[in-house]
């Protein structure tokens, strides 16, 4: 072999080897970017982990909310968060409180509801904006001895409890030095002449004395059943 010959193969082989060299590296490079994480390294992440990383904030400090999320990036949760509650203002009624606790409302505190309306108290407690409204009213004057004025307490106090919730009882005793005024002045707009007790005057209407519930009792009963306009003045 020539010399030149010689030469030239060498020169081939050198190029081949450095091509070679070329291509590991490049194929090397590739692996390394191509390559997926190390699977020990992975499992190291907790669904803890995970749930903070999704919970972080990535923007900017919002207004704080009721989410159990630090919104104004201060590190503090859901913090002085309040909101009113309750039905009504109107009548009894009161709006109240309610205070954010970890992404939940507590329950609502200081504040008033509607109940029934109760007659003769002068409150609008069914918050409806009528004070005492739908009332019945009867206007009872006894000396609290005479049997037939107990007989009639006792059976007015059953007509309230069984029959009508809404009955006011303006119970008034009568004696030489008490609520003679009173009296003088519901017999004087009633135009009523009757010096006995019990006097009872329901609406416009009055009954004189009390016998029995099947009799007097019945009277007051019907009296109630079909007043129309019964409210306490
Ligand atoms: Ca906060
Ligand atoms: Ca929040
Ligand atoms: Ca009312
Ligand atoms: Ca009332």
């Amino acid at each position: 072999m020539s010399q030149k010959k010689r030469f030239s193969k060498t020169v081939t082989f050198a190029m081949l080897f450095i091509l070679i060299i070329f291509i590991m590296g490049c194929s090397k490079t590739v692996d390394e970017k191509t390559a997926e994480p190390d699977s020990q390294e992975e499992s190291t992440w907790t669904k803890e982990d995970l749930t903070k990383l999704k919970n972080q904030p990535t923007q900017e400090p919002q207004p704080e909310i009721c989410n159990n999320i630090d919104d104004d990036l201060d590190e503090e949760i859901d913090e002085d968060i309040t909101q009113e509650c309750g039905s009504s203002t109107i009548g009894i009624c009161k709006k109240g409180i309610e205070y954010c606790e970890k992404g939940f409302w507590s329950n609502c505190e200081n504040n008033i509801e509607p109940t029934n309306e109760i007659c003769g108290n002068n409150l609008d407690d069914d918050c409806d904006g009528e004070t005492d409204e739908d009332c019945l009213c009867i206007t009872f004057f006894h000396n609290n001895y005479t049997p037939s004025g107990l007989f009639e307490k006792d059976f007015l106090k059953k007509l309230k409890n069984n029959k009508f919730p809404n009955l006011e009882i303006k119970e008034y005793i009568v004696t030489q030095n008490e609520n003679q005024d009173v009296l003088t002045a519901h017999k004087q707009k009633h135009n009523v002449n009757f010096e006995l007790l019990p006097l009872t005057f329901i609406g416009d209407n009055h009954i004189r004395g009390y016998a029995t519930e099947q009799t007097t009792g019945k009277e007051i009963l019907d009296l109630l059943l079909a007043c129309t306009d019964c409210n306490c003045d």
